[in-house]
């Protein structure tokens, strides 16, 4: 009788507890915005339109000098999804799907999928395709990472209306078209729905959720609702140019080919469209955060939710008459990063150096679990809770050019110094030369620097180009 009365008691207290270990559990929304860069209210453009991004910033932690590994969107990707570095995945090109460079690394969402958490990722979270032409199924990595992964094309009432190739087809990518129909006749408004019915379904079950919102926009091609290009009339944005005493880049440093000759023909009509076109994108994108904030309203779970923003690598507008990403410049590895949690600061800014392998560290501090594996980064959560406290002394980006080439740079709070296979060496003062206009890398007077510099990037190692990470 007693041992039954004990064992009742012990049931009885274990259910008690139960609750209370499943509130620890914090569910997770990642949104990553493909290819943004700064073009976002609350990072100081003044001529964009993003009412949602900027109320969820002032909602958490904004990184001002946040860096991915890799300024492409598969590396990139790869790295912060699995915690680890490029130099480290061998991921390095949009070509290879990160099963096949690392059969059984455990991902983020799959390590959460893995300790009871629904996980399930809509649009563009892994590199799977473009939003025209191929999904590959594959690589949503549904089953693994994911209980549930889809991608989704336009339909036939969000067809484009207007709209043009601003190379006259020679790069086929680079397009932009404005649609009828509503936003989601397109990937990004589906994608959202998806999201939100999930949010809706997981948090009525009680159970702990990740849901991945991958949104397309601004990647190209830059095809969004009409109404995203109403915001922006033609000829109204201002445009960039390089001051005329530029320092010449490496001839690493810019991918050039077929891309550069295109953009040499570009006049300033051209540059205008394209980048109305990209703000259109940013806008739509910013109208599906929008709707998500809503539904994390409506459903009152901010305070059990992590809320992670970001791009995932940055973007050329005509700095070193460059529209694109994949070079080393702080254009492209610099990306926006907002994260909101639970007890964390309101409406902050964080100045100080944040790599994207910390997103990992941050979650598995946060749900306390141990890492499957050795993470290159480090939690961020102590810079959520004081975001005047030190970041990183370094960030690091790297990036290949095929044939063996690569480029590996380093950013600390005032120098970019960035080191080519070739030889060839750049660096920039940041603070009196945010832009990077003038290398100061053959200024004598820099030479204990470079030697500093260096230094620092042998903390990370050269890149071997047919490197096998070690099981
Ligand atoms: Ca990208």
């Amino acid at each position: 009788m007693k041992g039954v009365f004990l064992y009742s008691l012990i049931a009885a207290l274990l259910l008690l507890a139960l609750p209370f270990y499943a509130a620890e559990k914090l569910n997770v929304l990642l949104i990553i915005s493909d290819d943004l860069r700064d073009t976002v209210g609350c990072y100081g453009n003044k001529e964009i339109k993003t009412p949602n991004v900027d109320r969820l910033a002032e909602r958490g932690v904004r990184f001002d000098r946040a860096y991915v590994q890799y300024p492409v969107c598969n590396p990139s990707r790869t790295s912060f999804l699995t915690g680890l570095r490029c130099e480290q995945t061998g991921v390095v090109g949009n070509n290879v799907f990160f099963r096949t460079a690392m059969p059984d690394v455990v991902t983020l969402p799959q390590m959460l999928r893995q300790s009871g958490w629904y996980t399930a990722s809509y649009g563009k979270i892994f590199h799977a395709g473009e939003v025209v032409g191929q999904i590959r199924e594959e690589w949503l990595d549904r089953g693994k990472s994911w209980d549930d992964a889809q991608m989704f094309r336009a339909t036939p009432e969000g067809r484009i209306v207007e709209g043009r190739n601003l190379t006259g087809g020679k790069l086929k990518w680079c397009e932009w078209g404005a649609t009828a129909g509503l936003g989601d006749d397109q990937p990004d408004g589906q994608s959202a729905v998806h999201v939100i019915k999930g949010i809706e379904k997981e948090t009525a079950e009680g159970k702990p959720w990740m849901f991945g919102a991958g949104f397309h926009r601004p990647h190209d091609p830059f095809i969004s609702p009409k109404k995203y290009f109403e915001l922006y009339p033609p000829g109204s944005l201002k445009l960039y140019h390089d001051p005329t005493n530029i320092s010449p880049a490496p001839s690493l440093a810019i991918p050039g080919g077929a891309f550069a000759e295109a953009f040499n023909a570009f006049t300033d009509k051209e540059r205008g469209e394209f980048l109305r076109a990209y703000y259109a994108g940013v806008s739509f994108m910013d109208a599906q955060v929008g709707r998500l904030m809503e539904t994390l309203d409506r459903l009152k779970v901010w305070d059990k939710t992590v809320v992670i923003f970001c791009g995932d690598n940055g973007y050329h507008h005509n700095e070193r008459n460059w529209w694109n990403k994949s070079t080393l410049f702080e254009r492209s590895c610099r990306v926006p990063l907002i994260i909101v949690a639970p007890g964390g600061k309101k409406g902050v800014v964080c100045k100080s150096l944040v790599e994207f392998v910390d997103l990992y560290p941050t979650i598995l501090d946060f749900e306390e679990l141990k890492a499957p594996h050795k993470m290159a980064g480090q939690s961020l959560r102590p810079l959520l809770n004081e975001p005047s406290g030190p970041g990183r002394d370094a960030a690091f980006t790297l990036v290949a050019r095929g044939n063996g080439r690569y480029g590996q740079t380093v950013r600390t709070e005032s120098w970019r110094f960035t080191q080519w296979s070739d030889g060839a060496i750049e660096l920039y003062d940041e603070i009196m030369d945010q832009e990077e206009t003038h290398d100061v890398s053959g200024d004598p007077a820099n030479a204990p620097r470079i030697k500093a510099m260096k230094l620092l990037l042998n903390r990370i190692g050269p890149f071997q180009p047919n490197h096998q990470r070690p099981q």
